[in-house]
């Protein structure tokens, strides 16, 4: 099922024109109430009534997670503050908190294209959403749950945490679909081991899984051991939070829903746009936003824009999955490595838990990574000889598929933190 079909499936020239009207509005709109943006359009002398294509975007001057801080809490607000109805918060852990707000109809539109995603996942007004996100200034919980409720599925609100309350209600309340981080969902898949559940019994069948990075491998995992479907969708606060791209049941790429947000892919150093296809920055500009648009918001993830049309019947572009962040990237050896792709690795590795660690050090300029990864028991406490033998086996994967040596610790089940949000896997020990 398609939740807006006649927006979904709209023809390219049709969505383009819509695209330049709303890109219009939008620099109309920031030109005049936002003064960060006045400056810097007048600093470029532009003119608002001479942006006549979408290529015009290329003109326009790019925002940065900087500029949000700079303009904290509400300086780059489009509207005055009576018309704001939430306000959602980045929680800082990389520096100042960042601030966003939503206007009536912002919040409208928000839920809309929430539904939309869920849509897309196979998600109906039948089923029962248990949403796992925090609720608070994370921007995932309440995201989710306008969305679920736009859609008319029966919302369990039970925000993140408290594991065995969660798996308790899932039971009870029979949930079909669970909304959370991944990594969460791979510790809901472990307590329910510990608590003697079999999740294939549960009436779990589907599950929708954003706000971090994960891997195929990762998904696969997550589909054999709760036994459901997993979609991965994307979205951030600074641009409006989940609701930015949703993959379909096809589960090879998001849509981004490209009538309310027009995106560029560019070299993150030449701020060029990259070929069609190739990986780069994702940029993204908000085309109906009213309380906090946004013009070229870098970012920082990476992906690339799929050429395929989509058996699905939708038109919108589909990106790959976020591929890692520009400032997650590890630099080995000279070698750029991305976190999710050593994930992806060892969750094909028979005998390792899907739990691991990268421990991240500098050592004479050069960053020096050590895998720690989770192994079960039975190899654990095995021989010396199998140990090393698994150990030489993760790192030969490893260093062929990466090109790179990299160190590898096992560690017993059960002894790397879980999470219950956003994972945060590579431990950084440099002093940069
Ligand atoms: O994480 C919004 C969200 C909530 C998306 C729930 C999906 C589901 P922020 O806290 O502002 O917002 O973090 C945004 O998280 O720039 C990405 O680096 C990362 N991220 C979000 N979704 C994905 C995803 C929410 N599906 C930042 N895959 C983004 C990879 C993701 N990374």
């Amino acid at each position: 099922m398609i939740w807006e079909n006649n927006k979904e499936c709209i023809s390219r020239e049709d969505l383009e024109q819509l695209q330049l009207e709303r890109l219009q509005s939008t620099i109309y709109r920031v030109g005049t109430h936002v003064p960060f943006y006045r400056k810097k359009f007048n600093e470029l002398k532009l003119e608002y009534d001479k942006i006549s294509s979408l290529d015009d975007l290329r003109r326009l001057p790019f925002t940065l997670k900087q500029d949000l801080r700079d303009n904290y809490p509400y300086g780059l607000f489009a509207v005055p503050l009576r018309e704001v109805v939430r306000v959602h918060s980045s929680s800082g852990t990389t520096g100042m908190a960042t601030v966003v707000g939503y206007s009536q109809n912002d919040i409208k539109t928000w839920s809309n294209l929430v539904a939309r995603i869920l849509c897309a996942a196979g998600v109906t007004h039948d089923d029962v959403i248990q949403i796992a996100f925090g609720y608070g200034l994370f921007t995932g919980g309440f995201g989710l749950h306008y969305g679920a409720e736009r859609l008319g599925a029966s919302v369990i609100p039970i925000s993140a945490g408290n594991t065995k309350r969660q798996i308790q209600i899932m039971q009870d309340f029979k949930t079909t679909a669970l909304v959370c981080t991944p990594s969460y969902a791979l510790k809901m898949a472990d307590v329910m081991m510990d608590m003697g559940i079999n999740p294939h019994g549960l009436s779990l069948r589907y599950g929708l899984f954003g706000a971090e990075p994960w891997s195929e491998s990762m998904r696969r995992e997550i589909n054999e051991r709760l036994g459901i479907r997993a979609t991965d969708n994307y979205g951030l606060s600074e641009v409006m939070g989940p609701g930015v791209a949703g993959e379909c049941q096809e589960c090879n790429g998001l849509h981004i829903n490209e009538d309310h947000f027009l995106v560029e892919v560019i070299d993150p150093e030449t701020l060029e746009p990259v070929e069609p296809g190739e990986i780069g920055e994702l940029v993204i500009t908000t085309l109906t936003k009213e309380a906090f648009p946004v013009i070229r918001y870098r970012t920082r993830d990476l992906t690339r824009l799929l050429p395929d049309s989509c058996p699905c019947g939708r038109t919108f572009k589909k990106m790959s999955r976020i591929l890692g962040r520009t400032d997650d990237m590890l630099i080995i050896k000279g070698v750029n490595v991305f976190p999710t792709q050593i994930e992806a690795i060892l969750f094909e590795i028979e005998g390792t838990e899907p739990h691991y660690n990268l421990v991240v050090e500098r050592e004479h300029n050069e960053d020096k990574v050590t895998v720690m990864v989770e192994v079960v028991e039975s190899i654990f406490f095995d021989a010396m000889k199998k140990q090393r033998a698994l150990i030489d086996m993760i790192r030969k994967r490893l260093a062929s598929e990466l090109g790179i040596g990299v160190d590898v610790r096992l560690v017993e089940e059960k002894t790397l933190e879980r999470f219950e949000g956003k994972g945060n896997r590579v431990i950084d020990k440099r002093e940069l």
